[in-house]
C-alpha cells in the first residue's frame, strides 16, 4: 500500500508557515510520513554500500541510484530505521518523549542483523539488564558516545516537536542520552532535529532560503558541542562552490560519527532542496556512513517535500513485512494525528 496523502479531511482552520502562506493538514501528514519514510529510502539505497569510499563506489557501480541487492535483501532497513521507528511508535502512543519507553521499544525492535554500532549494542545489552534509560549510555567510549546513532533516528522529533523549538530541543537531548552521552553526540541529535523541523515548516513550493536556513541551525549550537559551528560555515561555503564529492568529504566528513556526518547530510539536502532523487544519490555516493548519511538527507528530504517527492521506483521496493513500509506509513499518518489532534 502506497500511501494516499489526499486521504485527510480538513477539519480545522489551516496553520500558518513562516512566511504567512496556509499550510494544508494533508501536506503536513504527507511530510511527516515523508520524513519517516525518507529515512528509510536513504537507509535502505545506502546499506550496501556502508564503509565503501567513493572510489570503491565508482569501480562497482558507478553510481548507486537504484536499490541494490544485500544480505537481508533488495531494499532492507537497518538500525537507523529500527531506532526511528521506536522512537515514532512512543510519540505516538504517548503524545510525549519518554526515555523508558523508547528504551523498551529500541529493546522490543531489537535485530542484531541489521548491523547496529558498537557501542549501541552494548547499551542495548544493559537496558536489558535494567539499567535505567539515563544510565545506560554513560561513559561509553570513556566520555560518552558521540557516534551517529543518536541523530539518524531522529526524524520524529524533528516533526513532531516542529512547532515548539525548546521542546525539540529538550526531547533530542534526551533521546540521544539513552545511547549518546558526549555533547557532541547530543548536539548531532539536535542540529539534525532542528534541520527537519525547518524542513518540515518550509512551504517547499517556495524555494529554500539556505543561508537563513544555516543561520538557524547555527543560533542553536551551545558552546560544548561548537565544532559544528565551522562544520556549517563549510556548508555554505561549498553550496556556492565547484568542489567534487572528495573536496567536499575532506571538509564535511563522511564517517559515523555525528560531527563527520550530519553537516553532510545537511550540505545534500540544501544542494537540491526540490529534488529527493537527488539530494539521496548525492548523499550515499559521498562513500562512508552511506546508509546513514542517506537515511539523514533522506529524512530532511521528505521533511520538506512529502513523501509524494519519493522515487516510486525507491518505494516500492522497500522491505513490507512486519515493521516494513505499510507499518512505517501508518506510524506517520499515527504520528501526524497525534501532533494534531
Ligand atoms: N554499525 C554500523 N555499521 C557497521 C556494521 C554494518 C555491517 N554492514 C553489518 O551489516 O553488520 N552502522 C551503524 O552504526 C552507526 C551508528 O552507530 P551508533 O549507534 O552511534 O554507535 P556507537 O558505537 O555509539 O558509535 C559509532 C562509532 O563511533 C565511534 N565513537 C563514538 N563515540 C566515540 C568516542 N567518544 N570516542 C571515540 N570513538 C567514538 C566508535 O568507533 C563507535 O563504534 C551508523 O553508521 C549505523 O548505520
Ligand atoms: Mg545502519
Ligand atoms: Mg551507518
Amino acid at each position: 500500500m502506497i500511501p494516499n496523502a489526499f486521504s485527510v479531511r480538513i477539519s480545522r482552520p489551516l496553520p500558518l508557515n513562516p512566511i504567512g502562506l496556509e499550510v494544508s493538514p494533508a501536506l503536513k501528514e504527507s511530510k511527516t510520513i515523508g520524513a519517516l519514510l525518507g529515512t528509510f529510502t536513504g537507509d535502505a539505497l545506502g546499506m550496501p554500500v556502508e564503509g565503501f569510499d567513493i572510489d570503491m563506489i565508482v569501480s562497482a557501480y558507478e553510481q548507486v541510484d537504484t536499490m541494490l541487492e544485500a544480505r537481508k535483501g533488495r531494499g532492507t532497513y537497518t538500525d537507523d530505521t529500527q531506532m526511528m521507528i521506536a522512537i515514532a511508535e512512543v510519540l505516538s502512543r504517548c503524545g510525549e518523549f519518554q526515555g523508558a519507553e523508547t528504551a523498551r521499544c529500541f529493546i522490543k525492535n531489537f535485530d542484531p542483523e541489521r548491523g547496529y554500532g558498537r557501542g549501541a549494542l552494548e547499551v542495548i545489552y544493559r537496558l536489558s539488564q535494567g539499567v535505567p534509560w539515563n544510565k545506560a549510555g554513560e561513559r561509553m567510549f570513556g566520555g560518552g558516545s558521540f557516534g551517529n546513532g543518536s541523530a539518524m533516528r531522529i526524524a520524529p522529533i524533528g516533526v513532531f516537536f516542529s512547532a515548539n523549538r525548546a521542546a525539540l530541543i529538550q526531547a533530542a537531548v534526551n533521546s540521544a542520552r539513552i545511547t549518546h552521552t558526549h555533547p557532541l553526540g547530543k548536539g548531532g541529535a539536535v542540529i539534525q532535529a532542528l534541520a527537519i523541523s525547518l524542513a518540515f515548516e518550509s512551504d517547499p513550493d517556495v524555494p529554500l532560503d539556505k543561508a537563513a536556513f544555516l543561520a538557524t541551525l547555527k543560533e542553536h549550537i551551545e558552546p560544548e558541542w561548537d565544532a559544528y559551528h565551522h562544520k556549517l560555515v563549510h556548508v555554505q561555503e561549498l553550496l556556492a562552490s565547484e568542489l567534487d564529492l572528495h573536496g567536499v568529504v575532506r571538509l564535511l566528513g563522511n564517517d559515523v560519527t555525528c560531527q563527520g556526518s550530519v553537516p553532510l547530510a545537511i550540505y545534500c539536502f540544501l544542494l537540491h532542496p526540490e529534488d529527493f532523487r537527488a539530494a539521496v544519490v548525492t548523499a550515499v555516493n559521498m562513500g562512508g556512513d552511506t546508509d546513514t548519511i542517506g537515511a539523514m538527507t533522506g529524512a530532511l528530504s521528505g521533511a520538506r517535500l512529502g513523501w509524494e517527492a519519493i522515487p516510486p521506483d525507491w518505494l516500492n521496493a522497500l522491505e513490507n513485512g512486519a515493521s516494513g513500509r505499510d507499518y512505517v506509513t501508518q506510524l506517520g499518518r499515527d504520528l501526524y494525528a497525534k501532533a494534531n489532534n
